[in-house]
């Protein structure tokens, strides 16, 4: 895994798929807090293991979070240019409001798969409403931690066709 690529840095994978794992506001406590509904595992060991995997697979594998709106946007834009192949998303809070991230998504046209720790349709009536869903390949909602590594499983076989 990789936390970005500055000036002067070589590419150690030419050539490799390129995956992003982008989580949203609030996803950093994870481990914390909120366990009953969001787990014990922290978001450092969960992209431990999807690093893990990636590098297996010998895939690329970028993981970002950020609490800002902007900030998200911004590195959404960015991964068209980075020739970013997939990107593995949990929105936390901006799956229920935020426009600017589904544009953004819908902007650079990168296939994606949204991702929630809880299940979203078992929560609070405003949690069943996503921007996103209906613009993912698919979303996986409910399964904990291990919803990323089977995102990450499907990113790794995913060829642009269903
Ligand atoms: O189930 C999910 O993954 C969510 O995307 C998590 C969001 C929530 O707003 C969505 O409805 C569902 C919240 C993430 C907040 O994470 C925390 C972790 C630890 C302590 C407090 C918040």
């Amino acid at each position: 895994m990789r936390s970005g690529q500055g000036q002067g840095s070589h590419d150690i994978m030419p050539g490799a798929k390129h995956i992003l794992v982008i989580n949203g506001p609030n996803l950093n406590l994870l481990g914390s807090r909120e366990t009953r509904h969001y787990g014990r595992d922290t978001l450092k060991a969960i992209n431990a293991r999807l690093a893990r995997r990636a590098r297996d697979a010998k895939v690329r594998l970028v993981a970002f979070q950020s609490n800002s709106e902007s900030t998200l946007v911004e590195r959404i834009q960015q991964a068209r240019g980075q020739g970013v192949d997939f990107i593995v998303i949990n929105p936390a809070a901006y799956t229920h409001t935020s426009v600017a991230l589904r544009d953004a998504l819908a902007a650079v046209g990168i296939p994606f798969v949204e991702v929630h720790l809880s299940n979203i349709f078992s929560r609070e009536p405003f949690r069943r409403e996503s921007y996103f869903s209906d613009i993912a390949v698919g979303v996986v909602s409910g399964l904990g931690a291990r919803g990323y590594e089977l995102a990450l499983e499907f990113a790794l076989q995913y060829s642009g066709k269903r």
